[in-house]
């Protein structure tokens, strides 16, 4: 390992450290995901300056103490033009000053050209600031340089999605192993020379989970698919576990943040995932 390899692993260490740090502080593995879906979003809420903005901080300060990583998905940002990216703002703002040791992750799928990728590394990893994102693996590592170079941020990589009709594409078959155990492959072996590479793996399956850990070593996984979606809190926490009993980021969003009360049902997901550790 050359010097700025030794200063990259050092300084990635830091996006895993961070989780697990606050993974052992709040004996949690819950990712709650800021999906603030207007639709949704309570009427008391709208007559206010930054609804979502204030949506989010109610839903930050109820859960935070059961939670080790926050989740906003850009879709709901971006729904709203420039109120939505100016309120996603005032969110980081608010969990960097006063929750600074929680994960935060912009779940937003990019992948694109590398020159246009450098666009999503500005605006998401730096001006936003969140200390890891979502992408899409389908241009290929030269593409994704951009990304894959920040060893100072977390790349996280679809794989194996959530969604009942992610098999259609995911399970191709391509030298005789679905296209999801090739891209699991593919980051072990080529992508994740910073080590600062997690892969996203659905918790609606199970059996690839399991495939994917014993593949992966100890490497972090973003699950999502808990809550609303239906996976199963045992099955898929038993085989993703890594050998730390840790490993998983475990994210629910609607589930969570519309529910009567979001952080008794925080406090819930906590515990229920926590039987099985
Ligand atoms: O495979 C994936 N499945 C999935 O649901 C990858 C994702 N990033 N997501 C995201 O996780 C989805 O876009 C949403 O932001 C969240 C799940 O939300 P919920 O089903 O818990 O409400």
């Amino acid at each position: 390992m050359n010097f700025i390899n030794l200063i990259n692993f050092v300084v990635q260490m830091s996006i895993i450290d961070k989780y697990n740090k606050r993974v052992d502080k709040v004996n949690s593995l819950v990712c709650v995901g800021l999906d603030s879906d207007w639709e949704k979003i309570p009427d008391t809420y709208k007559k206010l300056p930054f609804p979502q903005f204030e949506f989010n901080k109610f839903i930050i300060d109820e859960t935070q103490e059961y939670v080790a990583a926050f989740k906003p998905n850009s879709a709901f940002y971006e729904a709203r033009g420039d109120q939505g990216i100016r309120e996603l703002k005032m969110t980081m703002e608010y969990l960097q000053e006063k929750y600074p040791d929680i994960l935060t992750i912009n779940d937003a799928k990019r992948g694109d050209i590398g020159n246009t990728n450098q666009g999503y590394v500005d605006f998401i990893l730096d001006w936003l600031g969140f200390d890891a994102l979502t992408v899409s693996p389908y241009l290929g590592e030269e593409s994704l340089q951009p990304f894959l170079q920040r060893a100072d941020k977390g790349i996280i990589v679809l794989c194996r999605t959530s969604n009942p009709g992610s098999g259609e594409i995911q399970n191709l078959l391509v030298e005789r192993k679905p296209l999801w155990h090739i891209i699991a492959e593919r980051v072990k072996n080529k992508w994740n020379k910073n080590n600062n590479c997690l892969l996203v793996v659905g918790a609606t399956y199970p059996e690839e989970i399991k495939v994917i850990r014993d593949l992966m070593g100890d490497m972090t996984l973003l699950m999502p698919g808990i809550g609303n979606q239906g996976g199963d809190v045992e099955l898929a926490v038993k085989a993703g576990l890594n050998s730390q009993g840790k490993g998983l980021i475990i994210n629910s969003s609607r589930a969570i943040i519309f529910s009567e009360n979001p952080r008794e049902e925080a406090r819930k997901l906590r515990d229920e995932v926590n039987k099985f550790r």
